[in-house]
C-alpha cells in the first residue's frame, strides 16, 4: 500500500497528460474533459487483454495490467472486475501475479479463467526464470475472485508462445489453444491442470486464417489471442489480426481441432493500441464483445484499457462489423440502492484509485477535492430518504455530495466526513437525502481541503422506495446477521454464489419443505398496509418452488400469507419471486415471520436480495 505523502503516481501522470492532451490536438487520448462516457471499463489502473466469464448472474472480467508509464509490456499481475449489469463493474483487485508462480519472474501477459470441478482455472503466459522461455502456468481458486494459487509449481506446457485461450466442448473434453507465431492446442485431462498426448500445431492456412502480404515468414493474418468458443453447433476461433497495428478477426470450424475457414474482420485497426485482444460472451441474453485499446489519458500500445460493445450476430451466425465506442454497452435493468453497494462498484471514476481494505474487498481512496465516482442507472423508486456510507480518514476528512445525473448535477444529500485517525479505521456516517426518485446515475462527488480526504468502503441508501424497511440484511451482506431458520436447517453465507454483492444466504439440511431461512418481523408491520416482495432463490437441485410466506400469530391464531404468488425473471438459475399483498390481523399481534420455503421438496437452496417494503 503506498503511504499517502505524496499524490499517487497514477493520477499524477493521468492529470499531467490530461493537462498536456488540452494544449495539444492528440487525437488518440480521451482528455479528461471527456470523461462522461462508461468505456474504457476501468479507469483508474490500466487495464488489457480482456478474458470475460460468465458464472451465477454476473460477468467476471480477467485483465491483465499495464504498469503506468510502461514503455513495453511490463506487466507484473491480473485483475478481476465483475457486473451483473455490464456498466457498473466492482474492482477484486489483484488475487494473481508473478508472486504466484515461484519459477516466473516477468510477463503476466495475456490469460483465460474458466470454472470446472467448482474451482475456477487461469491460465497465463509468463517468462520462465531458468531459461527466459515464454510457458503457460496455471492458477487455481475456489471462487471467481481467488485469491488463486500455483496449481503444478511448475509450468503445464511451454515452447516460447504466449497467450493460453481454454475452451470445454459439451462432451466434456477440455482444449488448450496459445500461440504466437504458432496456433497450437493440447487435449487438457479432467483435472484441468495436465493434458493428454502432446501439443498440436494447427495449420495456419490462408484459407483458414486470411493471407497477410508483405511477411513470408508469416503468410497468414493470424498473430495472436486466440479466443475459442462454440455457439449453435459452430466452432468460433476469434483473434487478433496482422501486427503491427492489429485488428480482430475470425474463423471459423465444425470441430473444436478444425478444419478452419477465414470469416473476416471483426473490429478493424482503432484506438491508439498497436495491440488488440478479444474476449466474447453471452451474458442475459445479449452477445458482448470485449477488446483494448489505448483510450484512457497516457493511453498507448503499452498502457491499454479494456473496452466493451454489445453485438449481435447475423441469422447465419457471422459477426458484424463492431466499433469501438465510448459509451459502451447498455445497462442490463438497474441498480438498487438499497442494499449495501461496494464503491469500488464503479461506471466511471475520476481522480479515484482502489486498494485493497481492512474490512474485506476493496474500498475507493485516493480521493482529494473534485473527484467524483459514477454508479449508472440507479433505481431510487418512490423515494430515498438517507444515505450511509461506510467511511475512513486518515486526516480531517471532508464531504461526500450525493448528486443525481452528473458531476455537477443537483445535490440530493451531503455527508460530512471528519477524521477517523486512520485510512482504515471505519466508521458509517449517514445523512439526509431528498429528491432522488425514479432512476438517475449517481454520482458521488467528493469535496474538502487539499490533499487526500477520505475513503469509503460501501454505501446504500434508505427509504420509502428501498428494500430494507422491514428485512434486516437482505443483500446477505453482512454475513446471516438478522436470518433465523423457520424449521429446520444450517445457515451460512456463501460467498462463492450470489445474485448480488459479496455473497448469498444458503440454508442446507431443511426437512420440510416449509422450513426455510426467515426473520422475525413482528415489530416492523403496519396493519392494514400492502407490501411488496421482492426475493432471489437458486435451489441447489432440482426445481424447488420457492415461495415466500409471512406467519402471522394474533390471539393466538397464526395465519399463513402467501407473499408471492407471481414468478418473475429467471437470470442465470436465480428465479426472482415477487409479489405485493395486504397484511392484516384481528387482535394482537404476537409474532410474525418472514420466511423463503418451497411448495414441495427439501432443496438446499440460496436466497439473495431479499426486500420486504
Ligand atoms: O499484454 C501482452 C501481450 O499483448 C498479450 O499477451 C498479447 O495478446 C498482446 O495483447
Amino acid at each position: 500500500m503506498r503511504t499517502r505523502t505524496t499524490t499517487p503516481t497514477t493520477r499524477r501522470l493521468r492529470r499531467a497528460i490530461a493537462w498536456l492532451a488540452s494544449l495539444v490536438c492528440v487525437v488518440a487520448l480521451v482528455p479528461a474533459s471527456a470523461a462522461k462516457a462508461d468505456n474504457p471499463i476501468v479507469q483508474h489502473v490500466y487495464t488489457a487483454d480482456p478474458a470475460p466469464m460468465v458464472h451465477n448472474g454476473r460477468v467476471y472480467l480477467y485483465t491483465g495490467h499495464d504498469e503506468d508509464g510502461s514503455t513495453y509490456f511490463t506487466m507484473r499481475d491480473w485483475r478481476v472486475f465483475s457486473s451483473a449489469d455490464m456498466v457498473n463493474w466492482t474492482d477484486h483487485g489483484s488475487p494473481m501475479s508473478l508472486a504466484t508462480f515461484a519459477w516466473a519472474d516477468a510477463n503476466a501477459w495475456a490469460g483465460h479463467v474458466v470454472a470446472r470441478n467448482g474451482k475456477f482455472y487461469w491460465y497465463v503466459p509468463v517468462r520462465q526464470r531458468s531459461n527466459g522461455q515464454m510457458v503457460i502456468g496455471v492458477g487455481v481458486a475456489d471462487s471467481p475472485t481467488g485469491p488463486f494459487r500455483d496449481a503444478l509449481g511448475r509450468p503445464l506446457v511451454g515452447n516460447n508462445e504466449i497467450d493460453p485461450n481454454v475452451f470445454i466442448d459439451d462432451d466434456g473434453q477440455a482444449y488448450l489453444y496459445w500461440g504466437n507465431p504458432g496456433l497450437w492446442y493440447v487435449r487438457l485431462n479432467a483435472d484441468m491442470i495436465s493434458y493428454s498426448g502432446s501439443a498440436t500445431r494447427i495449420p495456419l492456412t490462408t484459407a483458414g486464417f486470411g493471407t497477410r502480404t508483405g511477411n513470408a515468414s508469416r503468410p497468414t493474418l493470424y498473430e495472436e489471442g486466440p479466443w475459442v468458443f462454440k455457439r449453435n453447433g459452430l466452432y468460433y476461433n476469434v483473434f487478433a489480426a496482422e501486427c503491427c497495428s492489429e485488428f480482430i478477426a475470425y474463423s471459423t470450424a465444425p470441430g473444436p481441432t478444425g478444419p478452419w475457414t477465414y470469416r473476416g474482420t471483426i473490429m478493424p485497426r482503432q484506438g491508439a493500441s498497436f495491440t488488440n485482444h478479444a474476449g466474447v460472451v453471452d451474458f442475459n441474453g445479449g452477445s458482448y464483445f470485449f477488446y483494448h485499446n489505448g483510450a484512457l489519458p497516457g493511453g498507448s500500445g503499452y498502457t491499454r484499457s479494456v473496452a466493451v460493445e454489445k453485438f449481435s450476430y447475423t441469422s447465419a451466425g457471422m459477426f458484424p462489423t463492431i466499433t469501438m465506442s465510448t459509451t459502451g454497452a447498455p445497462q442490463v435493468g438497474t441498480l438498487n440502492p438499497y442494499v449495501r453497494q461496494e464503491a469500488e462498484t464503479i461506471a466511471w471514476g475520476q481522480g479515484i484509485e482502489t486498494e485493497v481494505s481492512s474490512e474485506g474487498g476493496m474500498n475507493v481512496g485516493w480521493i482529494e477535492n473534485g473527484d467524483y465516482v459514477k454508479v449508472k442507472g440507479v433505481a431510487f423508486g418512490a423515494g430515498a430518504t438517507s444515505f450511509t456510507a461506510r467511511v475512513a480518514s486518515g486526516t480531517s476528512g471532508g464531504r461526500i455530495e450525493v448528486r443525481l445525473d452528473s458531476a455537477t448535477g443537483p445535490v440530493v444529500g451531503t455527508c460530512t466526513v471528519g477524521g477517523t485517525g486512520g485510512w482504515q479505521a471505519w466508521t458509517s456516517t449517514t445523512c439526509a437525502v431528498n429528491g432522488a426518485t425514479g432512476t438517475h446515475d449517481l454520482y458521488l462527488r467528493f469535496a474538502g481541503g487539499s490533499g487526500n480526504l477520505l475513503n469509503i468502503n460501501w454505501w446504500q441508501f434508505d427509504g420509502t422506495g428501498g428494500s430494507g424497511t422491514v428485512l434486516t440484511n437482505g443483500d446477505v451482506e453482512n454475513g446471516t446477521t438478522g436470518w433465523g431458520v423457520h424449521g429446520s436447517g444450517t445457515l451460512s453465507r456463501n460467498t462463492a454464489v450470489a445474485h448480488g454483492g459479496g455473497g448469498s444466504l444458503s440454508i442446507t439440511g431443511r426437512t420440510g419443505a416449509w422450513n426455510g431461512p426467515g426473520q422475525d418481523v413482528t415489530s416492523k408491520l403496519t396493519n392494514g398496509k400492502s407490501y411488496t416482495t421482492n426475493v432471489w432463490v437458486r435451489a441447489q437441485s432440482g426445481t424447488p418452488s420457492a415461495k415466500a410466506t409471512l406467519s402471522l400469530t394474533a390471539n393466538g391464531t397464526t395465519n399463513y400469507v402467501q407473499l408471492t404468488p407471481a414468478v418473475g425473471v429467471n437470470v442465470n438459475g436465480w428465479t426472482l419471486l415477487t409479489g405485493t399483498t395486504t397484511v392484516s390481523w384481528s387482535g394482537t399481534l404476537s409474532n410474525a415471520t418472514f420466511y423463503v420455503e418451497t411448495a414441495a421438496g427439501t432443496d438446499s437452496l440460496l436466497v439473495d436480495d431479499a426486500s420486504f417494503q
